[in-house]
This record gives structure tokens, C-alpha cells and sequence, in this order.
């Protein structure tokens, strides 16, 4: 055998023997797995992946039948990435899930550290309640649930009309997870009591004004539903008076009125129109996202996969994965991220192909 082959066989053996040695120290070597630990570019096991209502609607409405919302205390179908099954996240950082409330029912309050939000998806009636405010759920409503509020969650219908109401939560479970820094606790009452009129917030933070007295910015949005027909009212007017941007189409951001940051510290949400025909450029960002499609038709390119998505289905874009979104009729999508996480850190980074 040649010497220097011999020579390298010896070191490979007397390296193993090494590890075996210093294990039960609980040390292991870094030279093994440093290119691992510092990549030179995001190298998330999330894989992109959509969900397609139409699919997964009956099988949600079959869980009334198996339990009720009381009882499972959160009726939901968590939406996993194919790629990391049974950590009930969608990218590392996020959590997602498809709630369920069927009339007449309750999810009693409780609170936790773990900031929410829900993305109405189908029916309209129920409520939630947040901090002693109630809010009817209409399609398309963004709601934010902060952190340590008490939250309960109804269905009781609206101008006569009581259906099964199905929302999207994001929720940062994997944040607070990788943190070990969460706390929960059940109400002492099913229900809370509903201390301040419908719509109270909106009237005093969701004008552009905010009460003289009680403008003091907090991480988390005073506001706490964001209407469907009032942000989409906004996209219209900008498809009217602006041409959309190559890569994004018409998109805004959710904002908290009083800091002009995100509606949560843990989550950015976003809404955008793409007009018919649309044929959006490819980008690419480090914070993984999760999209709901509200109404129309398209396909998103991501990677080298193609997703075709319609009214109601939710996907996903894993982080620094290209992303091209293509509009076949007028199309409006939902996204949300942990980007104010990466923000605050320093560490987001985008690229406009
Ligand atoms: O509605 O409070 O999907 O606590 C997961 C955890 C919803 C909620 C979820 C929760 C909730």
C-alpha cells in the first residue's frame, strides 16, 4: 500500500477512536461539522408544499364528529411540513393550523405566551374574544391574538346566517419552543366577560388617529382585527394608480399604528393583489412564509417545483427558496413570516432576482 494512504487510514482510525473517547465527556469535534453549522447559504430542511382546501375541507369537517371544540379546547388541523413531521411546524420558526368552530360552539379562554393570529378562510360568524373586546369574523379578517391575552373563541352566526367557520392560525409555537420560554393558563370562566363594545379599537387606533391620552407604543398592535373590506379596498385603489412592482404585484404590510413595525413582535403579515395575467419575477428571502389564497387563481413557482393554488389553499415557501408568483385571473394572497425576528437580529437578507 502506498505510505501517504496508510499513513491518512491511521489518522481516520486513531480520529474515530478519539470521538469514541471523548463521548461519554458529552464533547464532540468541531472540525466534523463546522461546514454544517455555518453554511455558506440557508440550508433549511423545509421542503415547499401546498394544501389544497377543496382536499382538506371535508376531512375537517369530519373532526366535528370526533370531537368538539370544547373539549379539544382547539379543534385544528396543524399543517406540517412534509420535510420535519411531528414538530407541528410549517417552517422551523412557524406553526400553522386550520381551526375549526362549528355553530353553537365554544373554545373556552385561556392565554399563553405564544403570539397568534388568525386568517378567516371560510364562513363567516364566529367571533373571537381578546382582552375583553369581541370581534365577528368575516373572510378574509386578520386577527392577532397578543402574547399573555385571554382569548375564547364562538360561533353564533350573523344576520341569520350560522355555518361552520374555518381560519388559519400562525402561531410562533416554534419560536417560543427554541426559547423555552413558554407559559400557558386556563380562564377560570369558559367565556370572558365582554367588557368593551364591538369595534372599540378600530374606532380608536384604526384611522390614522390614535386617543391623546393613550399613545403609548407597546410591541403588540392595539388593534386587534384588521377587515378584509377595508384592506382590500386599499389594494384596489393602488391596482388603479400604480403599476405593479415586477416581483410583488400590489403588496402591503399589516403595520402596529403605533410603532409602524409589525401588528405582533414575532410576526410580519402581509396582503397583495396580483392583477390578471400577472407573471411575477423571481426573489428570495431567509424568512420561510406562509401564504392563504383568498381569491383567484395562479401558480407559484418555487424552487424548481410549480404549485398551481386557488381560493382558500395554503402554501409554503421554505427560507431563501426562489419564488415566482404567477396570476392566471386577478389574484389576492395572505402571507406571514418570523421576518421582525430576523429583523431585530440583523440577519434578514432578500434578493430581486
Ligand atoms: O386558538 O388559542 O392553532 O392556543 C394552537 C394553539 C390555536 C388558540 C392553535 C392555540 C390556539
Amino acid at each position: 500500500m502506498n505510505t501517504a494512504l496508510k499513513v491518512a487510514r491511521t489518522d481516520a482510525d486513531e480520529r474515530r477512536a478519539y470521538y469514541e473517547r471523548i463521548k461519554p465527556l458529552h464533547l464532540t469535534p468541531l472540525w466534523e461539522s463546522l461546514h454544517a453549522l455555518v453554511p455558506r447559504e440557508p440550508q433549511t430542511p423545509c421542503v415547499p408544499a401546498i394544501w389544497h382546501y377543496d382536499e382538506i375541507r371535508p376531512l375537517l369537517m369530519e373532526s366535528a364528529d370526533l370531537i368538539t371544540a370544547e373539549e379539544a379546547v382547539r379543534r385544528v388541523l396543524v399543517l406540517e411540513n412534509p420535510a420535519i413531521p411531528g414538530r407541528s411546524s410549517i417552517t422551523q420558526s412557524i406553526y400553522a393550523g386550520l381551526q375549526l368552530i362549528m355553530p353553537g360552539e365554544v373554545a373556552p379562554s385561556h392565554r399563553h405566551v405564544q403570539s397568534a393570529l388568525r386568517f378567516i378562510v371560510d364562513g363567516k360568524g364566529a367571533y373571537t374574544t381578546v382582552g375583553g373586546e369581541r370581534t365577528t369574523m368575516h373572510p378574509g379578517d386578520f386577527i392577532i391574538t397578543p402574547s399573555w391575552a385571554w382569548h375564547d373563541h364562538g360561533n353564533e352566526g350573523i344576520e341569520g346566517v350560522t355555518e361552520p367557520v374555518v381560519w388559519l392560525d400562525g402561531l410562533d409555537i416554534p419560536m417560543l419552543r427554541f426559547f423555552d420560554a413558554g407559559f400557558a393558563e386556563n380562564d377560570d370562566s369558559k367565556v370572558q366577560h365582554v367588557a368593551r363594545p364591538e369595534g372599540h379599537s378600530l374606532a380608536r387606533f384604526g384611522h390614522n388617529m390614535v386617543p391623546v391620552r393613550h399613545d403609548h407604543a407597546s410591541s403588540t398592535s392595539p388593534i386587534f382585527n384588521y377587515p378584509y373590506a377595508r384592506s382590500r379596498e386599499a389594494l384596489a385603489q393602488l391596482q388603479k394608480q400604480e403599476a405593479p412592482d415586477a416581483w410583488l404585484g400590489h403588496k402591503l404590510r399589516y403595520i402596529n399604528p403605533l410603532t409602524g413595525g409589525s401588528p405582533m413582535p414575532t410576526i410580519a403579515t402581509q396582503l397583495q393583489l396580483l392583477p390578471a395575467g400577472f407573471a411575477g419575477q423571481s426573489h428570495r428571502a431567509t424568512d420561510g412564509t406562509v401564504y392563504s389564497v383568498v381569491e383567484g387563481r395562479g401558480t407559484a413557482r418555487i424552487g424548481n417545483e410549480r404549485f398551481a393554488f386557488g381560493p382558500r389553499d395554503t402554501f409554503v415557501v421554505p427560507s431563501w427558496a426562489p419564488l415566482a408568483l404567477e396570476a392566471t385571473d386577478e389574484c389576492v394572497l395572505f402571507s406571514f413570516s418570523d421576518r421582525p425576528v430576523q429583523q431585530a437580529m440583523g440577519i434578514l437578507r432578500e434578493r430581486f432576482d
